[in-house]
């Protein structure tokens, strides 16, 4: 036996030189019996990275920093800047007078605002006010600035599918030179064009695989998922749900980052369910009691949680409570790789 051993070492370590390893040394590794999750399960609180975050806004402009961010890296991930496995998220601040310079990159990112009174993003030419919760969204290749005309910070997380542009290795990147883009359309163009319940006779899409709506409305989210409420069942394990959605395909609105908002009414007691997907939350109202394999989470206003995957999570809320949920569904859905189970029982393949 150890002669087979010394003789199998002897072997790798003479393949070894020429880039070769045995498989079978690494079969468990190269396709686990089931997903071994590296991200922790990881809350930032707002009255923690709040205050820094305005420390930071004393210390360089948007100007100079030219994304004035922390980034929400995950414990598991040192020096990746990733908040889960495939996703980056940070908190952006802006301060009144101030503009975010224009660039564009190949990675898409997803906005979700926490406090703005006069901020505002310019997505190629055209402008969206950005309000508390509202959604807006910069389609990967796409010119984007952000400014801000109001009072007090402009806060809001930023998402982006970074992380997975960057293992496939097809990053670009350019700065535009001017601060500000040319406003070359009206506000709300893209909302009126798309986003009224109708759709140009011409079919086309601006944004390639990218939703054509850029904003998205808090407040006519909300009213949603509260009308809905009132006349239908929560579902047992999500409570009431809506996702973002792109009228063009009905598919999510960016091809590798999936987005819902939560409704959990007051006393709302979920039922586990697990999925493959790597997650976020950040809670728009309320009060989140989040059990992830046993282990409890107490989220607060503007708290944003990394949700490992394939964990049995399970919903609670003693207040009325929305989340803003993010994650790479999409992207694993088009890999033909997400699973979900909503019941131990229920099959995986
Ligand atoms: O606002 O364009 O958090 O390019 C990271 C990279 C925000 C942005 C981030 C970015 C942006």
């Amino acid at each position: 036996m150890t002669t087979d051993n010394a003789r199998r070492q002897d072997f790798y370590d003479r393949i070894e030189p020429g880039s070769l390893v045995p498989l079978w040394e690494r079969m468990k590794g190269l396709v686990p019996p089931e997903p071994t999750n590296k991200t922790h399960a990881h809350v930032w609180r707002y009255d923690e990275v709040k205050p820094l975050l305005l420390e930071a806004g004393d210390l360089l402009t948007a100007a100079e920093a030219e994304r004035r961010v922390l980034i929400f890296e995950n414990p598991a991930f040192p020096e990746t800047s990733r908040i889960n496995s495939t996703l980056y998220a940070g908190m952006q601040l802006i301060l009144p007078g101030e503009t975010a310079p224009a660039h564009r990159h190949a990675a898409g990112a997803m906005r979700f605002i926490l406090e703005s009174d006069g901020g505002y993003t310019t997505v190629n030419g055209e402008r969206a006010e950005m309000a508390r919760g509202d959604l807006v969204i910069t389609p990967g290749g796409a010119w984007h600035d952000h400014g801000h005309g109001g009072k007090g910070p402009c806060i809001w997380i930023d998402v982006l599918d970074a992380p997975l542009v960057n293992i496939f290795e097809c990053s670009f990147s350019e700065e535009l030179g001017d601060a500000a883009q040319k406003i070359t359309r009206e506000t709300g163009h893209a909302r009126a064009e798309f986003g009224s319940g109708m759709l140009p006779m011409q079919p086309y899409s601006p944004f390639g695989k990218t939703s054509p709506i850029f904003a998205y409305s808090y407040e006519r989210a909300r009213a949603a998922l509260v009308t809905l409420a009132k006349s239908s069942p929560a579902d047992p394990h999500d409570g009431y749900a809506l996702r973002y959605a792109n009228p063009l395909d009905g598919g999510w609105i960016m091809p590798t980052i999936s987005s819902w908002l939560t409704y959990l009414p007051a006393g709302f007691t979920g039922l586990p369910s697990r999925a493959t997907e790597n997650m976020g939350i950040v809670v728009a109202q309320g009060h989140l009691t989040l059990d992830l394999d046993g282990t409890r989470y107490e989220l607060g206003l503007n708290d944003v949680m990394a949700v490992p995957g394939w964990t049995w999570r399970t919903m609670s809320a003693s207040e009325d409570t929305i989340l803003f949920h993010f994650s790479d569904r999409s992207a694993q859905e088009k890999l033909g790789i997400w699973r979900r189970q909503r019941g131990r029982a229920d099959p995986i393949w």
